[in-house]
């Protein structure tokens, strides 16, 4: 756990989140991180609108609270590495392709989406841009990124896999395997968990022994790193050291991200299914530890950035969403002969 004064811990509502350190961090690299966060913020904002109008018939995962992780790692990463993300990967896709046009046909089901509109929020995929694939099973995508993060090493090509997770994935068997096996063949595979302190509806208190999980690869002699999920600079700082190492001589590496998501398990409301333990009070205090504001306001402090490019920025973001959203919205839904195409295959 990491304390803050020895009081309070990280994935406690009431911590007094520190302020973020962007010294050594080059301006372009900020706003970037900036504009990534605020554009899949206002992505996932927009599809939750959607769902609530009725526009969007799956079920669709939101992680608004916790686009700082999949920005800070994705920063790091080339086309030909393997990254492999699950049922609330939104963030994971774009960090490394900010086709919004793609995400939102899929999400819409049509045929120009991600997965050809076959799959839906949790089919996502992008292929070019090294992201494998996403699949609603969890921790379904953990043994295979290792197996992709094996295929790396083997080819001798400096790429590495990526396996986004949540808290609760690391309760599946096959995690605890997955960090053996890569440990024991040194995998170059980074395992990103993202400890949002809820599985559903069910908070880690009721589940664990403790609320963090690094311990699962200190047990496994894997080297790992606690962050603040919440803090971008943090989270790129972390990766790229890991990630520079690992590409150097192949090792697996964890990182657990204590963040936290806004919106209840599944859809648009802040409250479904959020079960015991999540109060409006705590949502509002996390609301706080925003890691967008965080980032916008560290700038601003150090008159790096201004509140008037901050609204451009936002302006910029608005259209960016709108244009992409129409044009969606417009394509045609897959053709009903297509149906079976890709079954069983990956092209
Ligand atoms: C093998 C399996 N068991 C249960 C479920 C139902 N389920 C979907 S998401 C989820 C919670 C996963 O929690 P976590 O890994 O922490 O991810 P988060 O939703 O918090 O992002 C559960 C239990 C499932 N999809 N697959
Ligand atoms: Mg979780």
């Amino acid at each position: 756990m990491i304390s803050d004064g020895g009081k309070k811990v990280l994935e406690d509502p009431n911590y007094i989140f520190a302020k973020l350190n962007i010294s050594q961090i080059e301006h372009s690299y900020l706003e970037d991180f900036l504009m990534s966060m605020s554009v899949i913020r206002a992505a996932e904002i927009k599809i939750a609108e959607a769902k609530k109008n009725g526009l969007i018939k799956g079920p669709v995962h939101l992680g608004v609270g916790q686009e700082a992780i999949a920005v800070g790692v994705s920063k790091n990463l080339r086309n030909t590495d393997r990254i492999f993300g699950a049922h609330r990967s939104h963030s994971h896709v774009l960090g490394v392709d900010n086709d919004l046009h793609k995400l939102f046909a899929e999400v819409l089901g049509k045929n120009t989406g991600f997965s050809s509109g076959m799959g839906g929020s949790m089919h996502l995929a992008s292929k070019s841009k090294g992201f494998l694939g996403s699949v609603p099973i969890v921790t379904g995508t953990v043994p295979l990124a290792v197996g992709a993060g094996l295929a790396s090493k083997l080819q001798k090509s400096g790429d590495i896999a990526i396996s986004y997770l949540g808290d609760g994935a690391t309760e599946e068997g096959v995690f605890h395997e997955s960090l053996n096996f890569a440990r024991v063949s040194n995998i170059p595979i980074l395992f990103v968990v993202e400890n949002n302190l809820f599985s559903s509806h069910m908070h880690m208190s009721l589940r664990q022994p403790l609320n963090t999980i690094n311990r699962f690869a200190k047990a496994h002699e894997i080297e790992t790193k606690l962050v603040d999920g919440n803090d971008v600079v943090e989270i790129y700082r972390t990766s790229s050291e890991f990630i520079r190492r690992m590409r150097l001589k192949p090792e697996p590496y964890l990182i657990e991200a204590i963040t936290y998501r806004w919106f209840g398990h599944v859809d648009w409301r802040e409250d479904i299914d959020v079960g015991v333990a999540r109060s409006k009070k705590d949502l509002l205090n996390w609301k706080k530890r925003d890691p967008i504001k965080r980032l916008s306001d560290a700038m601003i402090n150090k008159k790096i950035w201004t509140i008037e490019k901050q609204h451009n920025l936002d302006l910029k973001v608005d259209e960016l969403i709108h244009a992409n959203w129409e044009k969606a919205l417009h394509d045609d839904f897959p053709d009903r002969k297509s149906l079976l195409d890709n079954v069983y295959k990956y092209d």
